[in-house]
């Protein structure tokens, strides 16, 4: 299997995070993340692991908004170079103003840019967060390209895009949730340009960003199994009754399920994904893989076990579908290379 990786994501490697409730802690999207995964594929005989291309800007503006990725880009630099009188390091720009729903104010200031594009404080911007954005982006890019041309075989291919950051909460014109570009929305709007596809997103928090991206568009049906918003990160989308809307309506599914959720049930739910995902009769999977459903994450509340995640890979294999496996979240570090590992054997 063709993985791809680019060590540009050890230049993102944000200082802190601020959780729900106030608590500042080391930020736990970690660079040790990818190495984990890194090393436990190196040991394997089947991983081809290579750099990815670069696809330059166009296939990211397809996805998410010019002024956006502009703030991404310059931020950082804007940061050190303002006037602000900080009595700190300026390590990360972290706003801590946000506009209620429906302020579309988009000020000029630096700090008020922030707060506007910025949604939460667990994605802060450093000096090199946006080379290592672009570098997973063109690892998911690269791992779309991967599945075409079509082989004269008829047997499904699939490839590994080892991304970091992660993705998937990061919408058309904002940062969340570790997330700055969304990698997996990137390379499945890339792939719908190419035949149907679909986004399954297995990552423990909803894919609201994904959401947001494709949320008019029926070319793309994306899917998230997660737990319930209602008590979880990213709280304010993931819910059943949000199905997609104008054109795309009926093209977005949510399956959100309580915490303590264990390897039965799950797979009684992806049954039901998966139901969906044949009768669309896509060409292209782009899986968002978060190994945070894992059972004692930090940050998840699931109870899946290891069987559980075979199980998960198994089945998602058995539609045979080109499929490309976007790498998402993942906390319990110490486990993160056993558990991708186990989902990726499943598809090769
Ligand atoms: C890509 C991804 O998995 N992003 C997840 C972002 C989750 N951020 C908020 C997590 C808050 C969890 N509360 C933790 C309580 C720890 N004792
Ligand atoms: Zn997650």
């Amino acid at each position: 299997m063709k993985v791809f990786y680019s060590p540009t994501h050890l230049q993102h490697n944000p200082p802190f995070e601020i959780f729900d409730g106030g608590e500042k802690v080391p930020n736990f999207e970690v660079p040790e993340r990818a190495l984990r995964i890194l090393a436990a594929l190196r040991q394997t005989t089947w991983a081809e692991i290579l750099a990815p291309q670069d696809f330059g800007l166009k296939p990211l503006l397809s996805v998410h908004a010019a002024d956006y990725l502009d703030f991404l880009r310059t931020a950082y630099d804007e940061w050190l170079l303002s006037d602000l009188d900080a009595d700190y390091e300026k390590t990360a720009l972290l706003p801590a103003t946000f506009p209620p729903a429906g302020w579309r104010r988009k000020p000029k200031s630096l700090l008020g840019r922030a707060g506007y594009y910025m949604t939460d404080l667990s994605a802060p911007i450093v000096a090199g967060t946006y080379p290592a954005a672009l570098a997973s982006a063109n690892c998911a890019l690269t791992g779309a390209a991967s599945l075409l041309p079509e082989p004269a075989s008829t047997l499904p291919v699939s490839s590994f895009a080892l991304c970091r950051p992660p993705g998937h909460h990061a919408g058309r014109a904002n940062c969340a949730g570790y997330c700055y570009i969304n990698n997996a929305a990137v390379a499945a709007n890339w792939l719908a340009e190419r035949g149907r596809t679909v986004l399954l997103d297995i990552d423990f928090h909803a894919g609201n960003g994904t959401q947001d991206i494709f949320y008019r568009r029926a070319d793309v049906l994306t899917i998230s199994i997660h737990g319930d918003p209602d008590g979880q990160y990213p709280y304010y989308s993931g819910y059943a009754d949000e199905t997609g809307a104008g054109p795309g309506l009926g093209f977005h599914r949510n399956f959100p399920l309580p915490d303590g959720t264990v390897d039965a049930l799950y797979l009684a739910t992806l049954d039901k994904a998966l139901e969906l995902i044949e009768s669309f009769s896509a060409r292209y999977l782009v899986i968002s893989a978060g190994m945070d459903l894992f059972g004692g994450d930090p940050l998840g509340k699931f109870k899946l076990t290891r069987a559980g995640i075979r199980a998960i890979g198994q089945k998602i294999a058995a539609l045979n579908l080109r499929a490309l496996i976007v790498m998402e979240g993942g906390y319990n570090n110490a486990a993160l290379g056993e558990n991708m590992l186990t989902f990726l054997e499943c598809f090769k």
